[in-house]
């Protein structure tokens, strides 16, 4: 696991990971810079989806991304902390690797889930994160995939550094 300040629409990984809506049609954020950098096509693979629950994932081609797959998942919307959003989150994260795992990804990025538009503290949705990523990696030791926590300020990558130390 390592944690870095990018674009994750530039990083060089088998998988991205998309902080999306129940639609999965695209909005703003880190959605809005894939389905961008990635071109129309995306956009005409998620209709064929039929949405995502919130704290699953599903996964489609990366089109014109570096990256071969996106994985689409949507994060809660934080609503103070007991409407079961550390356990809807940590869904999002292991829900991702599954599909990374059942697709043969070996290298996969996860941009901060839910830690914009849908307001979750960034120092409670990293620990939720790296928990989660943590677990997955310990109870799948031969999986060899390596994670990306691809953050999008010095700030938030100093958060999830001092996680990764920990
Ligand atoms: N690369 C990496 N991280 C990014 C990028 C990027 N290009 N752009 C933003 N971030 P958000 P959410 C960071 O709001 O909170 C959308 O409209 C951002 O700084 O993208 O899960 C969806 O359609 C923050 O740290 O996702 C949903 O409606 C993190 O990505 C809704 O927003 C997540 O912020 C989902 O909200």
């Amino acid at each position: 696991m390592k944690a870095v300040v990018a674009d994750i629409t530039t990083l060089e990984v088998d998988a991205i990971v998309n902080a999306a809506n129940a639609s999965l049609l695209g909005g703003g954020g880190v959605d809005g810079a894939i389905h961008r950098a990635a071109g129309r096509e995306l956009l005409a693979e998620c209709r064929t989806l039929g949405g995502c629950a919130t704290g699953e994932a599903k996964i489609t081609k990366g089109y014109r991304l570096p990256a071969r797959f996106v994985i689409h998942t949507v994060g809660p919307v934080w609503r103070g902390g007991r409407a079961n959003e550390p356990a809807l989150l940590r869904g999002c994260y292991l829900k991702s690797l599954e599909v990374a795992l059942e697709n043969g990804v070996r290298s996969i990025a996860f941009p901060s889930i839910s830690t914009g538009v849908y307001g979750y503290p960034i120092e409670l949705a990293a620990a939720v994160a790296v928990k989660a990523v943590r677990e997955f990696l310990d109870g799948h030791p031969a999986c060899g995939i390596e994670v990306t926590f691809c953050c999008f300020s010095a700030a938030d990558h100093a958060i999830y550094s001092a996680l990764l130390r920990a």
